[in-house]
């Protein structure tokens, strides 16, 4: 149940808000009650109770309630065009991306890219890493010298689930683990 619930959740709040009838806001925000609606529609649930279990049990906290549970987002993973207000942060020395090796040789020879989202989705420890690149096959692990790109002038931001996000990361950064 909230499994399903968190897949249409991701797909409206991250894809296709207008799927699910919704509008979101530049910070990437949508009415609860829009949602509710959304979820009774696909006969998915009409209990709050349940929307907010699955904010709660998401694996990787994708989910955000404002303060006053008035409105929902993603944490990020937007293809849409919105504004996530994480700060800037510090990184770590060192930062791990999941990937696998038929991405390598374009990886090596431009970079990572952002692809589909908004960023590179870099992980903060080898773990998370290798589930992040499992989603599509044997995870090959890079590591990132995200200390040196810092030091370049590369902003990273730190999403407040953890995940560490960049433009870019040019290939001089990047080394098989
Ligand atoms: C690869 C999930 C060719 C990149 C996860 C990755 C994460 C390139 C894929 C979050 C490339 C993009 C993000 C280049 C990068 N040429 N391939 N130049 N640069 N790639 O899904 O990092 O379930 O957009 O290695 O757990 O896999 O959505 O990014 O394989 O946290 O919440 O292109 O998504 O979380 O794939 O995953 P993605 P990702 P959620």
């Amino acid at each position: 149940m909230t499994r399903k619930i968190s897949k249409a959740l991701s797909y409206w709040l991250r894809h296709a808000p207008e799927a699910g009838g919704l509008t979101l806001d530049e910070t990437g925000w949508a009415p609860v009650p829009d949602v509710m609606a959304a979820l009774a529609r696909e006969g998915l649930t009409e209990s709050r109770a349940d929307l907010e279990r699955t904010v709660a049990e998401s694996d990787k906290q994708r989910f955000e309630l404002s303060e006053d549970g008035a409105r929902i987002r993603c944490r990020q993973g937007h293809s849409v065009e919105v504004d996530l207000d994480w700060p800037a942060a510090q990184p770590p020395e060192w930062l791990f991306h999941g990937t696998v090796e038929r991405f390598l040789d374009p990886i090596f020879a431009e970079g990572l890219k952002p692809m589909s989202r908004h960023h590179v989705h870099l992980s903060p420890d080898v773990e998370t890493a290798t589930r992040v690149g499992a989603r599509r096959g044997d995870a090959v692990i890079l590591r990132i010298a995200a200390g040196a790109m810092a030091q370049a002038g590369i902003v990273f931001r730190l999403s407040s689930n953890g995940v560490w996000l960049t433009d870019a990361v040019p290939p001089a950064y990047i080394a098989r683990d």
